[in-house]
C-alpha cells in the first residue's frame, strides 16, 4: 500500500491522518532508512499475501496443510532462543527510577546506541507499520501501539497476538497516546542487540533479536513493562497473570488470577480441565499471561486479558498435560523451534507421543531420538489465537474485564513450600507476592534449576523501581474495598526420593477448589506461622495416588527449614533503597512467628 492510500486508512471523523503517527514513521523512516514503508491494514487478504511472502523470504515453512491447516514452522537464529534479560534496559531520566532490578541506561546513551545500530539497518529491506491495540477493541482500558519492524516474523506473530491493523485507527482517533514501538532484526548480532524501554516517553526500542519476547513489542515490553509504569501514574495494575473462570457445578463462575514465573504452568491452569472425579466444573479461559486490573466502581478488582492469542512454550505441553492447548493449536498456529516429522507435522519434547524415526531439529539439521541432543529447543513456543481455544470464555473480550474473587502466586519449589496456603490479608499477600521464588527454567537465560527471587513474577517485567511496584500494590489495596484473597501455590514439592508429591494438571482444580471455598467464607484451615493452609480434610484427594501421609507432607509448614528461606530473603529485601516499611513489617512479624 503507498503512502496516500495508508494515510486514508488512518484518517479522522475528519479525513485528516493522525499527524503524531506520520510524524513519526517519517523520523523513523528516516533513521532506518528501508526500501519501502508497508501499512499493515490486518485484514485477511493481507495475512495471506505477507504468509507467502514469509515463506518465500525463509521466514517460514510451510507445513502439512492437511495435517495442520494454516500452521507455519520458524526457526530463529541459533543465538536467539529467549529473552536476553541482561540486554533488556530501563532508561529512565533518573537511574533510581529504575530500581536495583533492572539495568539501566540513561535515555539520550540508549537513543544514541540503537539509533547508531538502526541507522540505515533496513536498507534493502521493508519496513512494516504495524497498528494494534492491547485489550479489546472499544474497551476505555486498552491502549494502542504502533510498531515499526523489518520482521515478516514479527508481523504475522503481532497480527495473531494483538488486535492488528486498521481497527487501532479508530481507537487512537486525534490521539498522540501510543507506544511507539522500533523493532529491528538489524544483523542479530547478540552483542548489537539492545532492548530499551523509555517510559516517560512512552517508547520501546527493540535492535538485533527475532526472539517473541525481545520483538513481539505488544507483549512483555508494552503490556507489562511499559503498561506498569503507566499503570502506576494513572492508579491500575498490569501483571504477568493468566485469569481464569471457575464455573462450580452449581453454574456460579468464580475469577481468579495467578502469577507463575514463565515456564511453571500458567498457560497450563489457564487451560485446565476438570478431571472426571471433579463432576460438574467448568473451567473458563480469559487470559494465559498477562492481566491488566482496576479497581470497579463496585470496589472489586476487575482485570483484562491485554492479548489476542497464546505464545505458549511447546515441551511438556500434551494431551495430557493440557488438551486444550493441543486442540487450540491444531491449525492457524506458528511453530517456533521445534521439530518438524517427515510428515510436514511437528514433535518436541514432553508431547506424549513418540518420536518420529527421523526428523529436523529445531537447528534446520536431520535428527533422531538416539542423537543425544534435543530436538525441539527447550524454550520452543506456538502461537495461537485465543479465539481457538475451547475452554475460552464468553466473557474473554468484557470491555470492563471480569472481577476477580482471588489472586495466586505461586513458584517452582522441591521443598519448604507449602501446596497451597493463603495470606492474612492484603499487605501480607503482597508481601506474600514480593517473596515468590522460584526454580530458574528455560523462559530465559541463565542456569536452569538455580533459585531466583520474583516478586509477583514480575522481575524481568517490572519496568520501573520493584520497591516502589511493591508501593503501588500497598496502595491499590486501599483502594479496594471488597479485596480477593491472596494465596501462594506449590504444585512442585517433592519427597526425598525425589519425586513429585503432587499430580498437578486437572488435578489443581482440588486446590482452587479449597481456594474458593475459603473465598466463600467456608473452607476449612489452619493458621501456621506463614499463612492459612488447608485443615487435614479440607483437600479431597479420592481418585488421586495421594497418600493421607503425602497430604500432610505437601502441607506441612516446618518453622524449622524456613531459615535459609527467610535469609535469602533479607538478603534480596536488602538490595532495595525503596523498601516500603509495610514490607519491611511484615517480614519481621513472619520471622518472629517463625521463630527466627
Ligand atoms: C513468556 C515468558 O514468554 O514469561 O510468557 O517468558
Ligand atoms: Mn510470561
Amino acid at each position: 500500500m503507498g503512502v496516500k492510500e495508508a494515510e486514508k486508512k488512518m484518517t479522522n471523523v475528519h479525513g485528516e491522518p493522525n499527524a503524531h503517527v506520520k510524524k513519526w514513521v517519517e523520523e523513523m523512516r528516516d533513521l532506518c532508512q528501508p526500501d519501502a514503508v508497508y501499512w499493515c491494514d490486518g485484514s485477511e487478504e493481507e495475512r495471506r499475501r505477507l504468509m507467502s511472502d514469509a515463506v518465500r523470504a525463509g521466514d517460514f515453512e510451510e507445513l502439512n496443510q492437511e495435517l495442520l491447516p494454516g500452521c507455519y514452522l520458524h526457526r530463529s537464529a541459533q543465538n536467539d532462543v529467549a529473552r536476553t534479560e541482561g540486554l533488556t534496559f530501563i532508561c529512565t531520566r533518573s537511574k533510581s527510577d529504575a530500581g536495583p532490578t533492572n539495568n539501566w541506561m540513561a535515555p539520550d546513551e540508549a537513543y544514541r546506541k540503537c539509533g547508531a545500530i538502526f541507522k540505515g539497518s533496513m536498507k534493502g529491506r521493508q519496513m512494516y507499520v504495524i497498528p494494534f491495540i492491547m485489550g479489546p477493541a472499544g474497551s476505555p482500558f486498552s491502549k494502542v501501539g504502533i510498531e515499526l519492524t523489518d520482521s515478516l516474523y514479527v508481523v504475522l506473530n503481532m497480527r495473531m497476538m494483538t488486535r492488528m491493523g486498521n481497527v487501532a485507527w479508530g481507537q487512537l482517533g486525534d490521539s498522540n497516546d501510543f507506544t511507539r514501538c522500533l523493532h529491528g532484526k538489524a544483523d542479530l548480532n547478540i552483542d548489537r542487540r539492545f532492548i530499551c524501554h523509555f517510559p516517560e516517553d512512552n517508547t520501546i526500542w527493540s535492535v538485533g533479536s527475532g526472539y517473541g519476547g525481545n520483538a513481539l513489542l505488544g507483549k512483555k515490553c508494552l503490556a507489562l513493562r511499559i503498561a506498569g509504569f503507566l499503570g502506576r501514574r494513572e492508579g491500575w495494575m498490569a501483571e504477568h497473570m493468566l485469569i481464569v473462570g471457575i464455573e462450580d457445578p452449581q453454574g456460579r463462575t468464580t475469577y481468579i488470577t495467578a502469577a507463575f514465573p514463565s515456564a511453571c504452568g500458567k498457560t497450563n491452569l489457564a487451560m485446565l480441565v476438570p478431571p472426571a472425579s471433579l463432576k460438574g466444573y467448568k473451567v473458563w479461559t480469559v487470559g494465559d499471561d498477562i492481566a491488566w486490573l482496576r479497581v470497579g466502581k463496585d470496589g472489586q478488582l476487575w482485570a483484562v486479558n491485554p492479548e489476542n492469542g497464546f505464545f505458549g512454550v511447546a515441551p511438556g505441553t500434551s494431551m495430557k498435560s493440557n488438551p486444550n492447548a493441543m486442540k487450540t493449536i491444531q491449525r492457524n498456529s506458528f511453530f517456533t523451534n521445534v521439530v518438524r516429522t517427515p510428515e510436514g507435522g511437528v514433535w518436541w519434547e514432553g508431547m506424549d507421543i513418540p518420536p518420529p524415526q527421523e526428523g529436523i531439529d529445531w537447528k534446520g539439521k536431520k535428527w533422531t531420538p538416539s542423537s543425544g541432543e534435543k530436538g525441539a529447543h527447550p524454550n520452543s513456543r506456538f502461537t495461537a489465537p485465543a479465539s481457538q481455544c475451547p475452554s475460552l470464555s464468553p466473557h474473554w473480550e468484557d470491555p470492563e474485564g471480569v472481577p476477580i474473587s482471588a489472586i495466586i502466586f505461586g513458584g517452582r519449589r522441591a521443598s519448604v513450600v507449602p501446596l497451597v496456603f493463603e495470606s492474612f490479608d492484603w499487605p501480607h499477600g503482597t508481601y506474600v507476592g514480593a517473596t515468590v521464588a522460584s526454580e530458574r527454567t528455560a523462559a530465559a537465560e541463565g542456569t536452569v534449576g538455580e533459585l531466583r527471587h520474583d516478586p509477583m513474577a514480575m522481575l524481568p517485567f517490572c519496568g520501573y523501581h520493584m520497591g516502589d511496584y511493591f508501593e503501588h500494590w500497598l496502595q491499590m489495596g486501599k483502594r479496594i474495598t471488597r479485596h480477593p484473597k491472596i494465596f501462594h501455590v506449590n504444585w512442585f514439592r517433592q519427597n526425598s526420593q525425589g519425586e513429585f508429591l503432587w499430580p498437578g494438571f486437572g488435578e489443581n482444580l482440588r486446590v482452587i477448589q479449597w481456594i474458593l471455598e475459603r473465598c466463600a467464607g467456608s473452607g476449612k484451615a489452619v493458621k501456621t506461622p506463614i499463612g492459612f493452609v488447608p485443615a487435614a480434610d479440607a483437600i479431597t484427594t479420592k481418585g488421586t495416588h495421594v497418600s493421607g501421609s503425602d497430604l500432610a507432607e505437601l502441607l506441612r509448614v516446618d518453622p524449622g527449614i524456613w531459615k535459609p528461606d527467610m535469609t535469602s530473603r533479607d538478603k534480596f529485601f536488602g538490595m532495595f533503597d525503596r523498601l516500603p516499611q509495610a514490607i519491611r513489617d511484615e517480614h519481621a512479624a513472619q520471622k518472629k512467628r517463625l521463630h527466627i
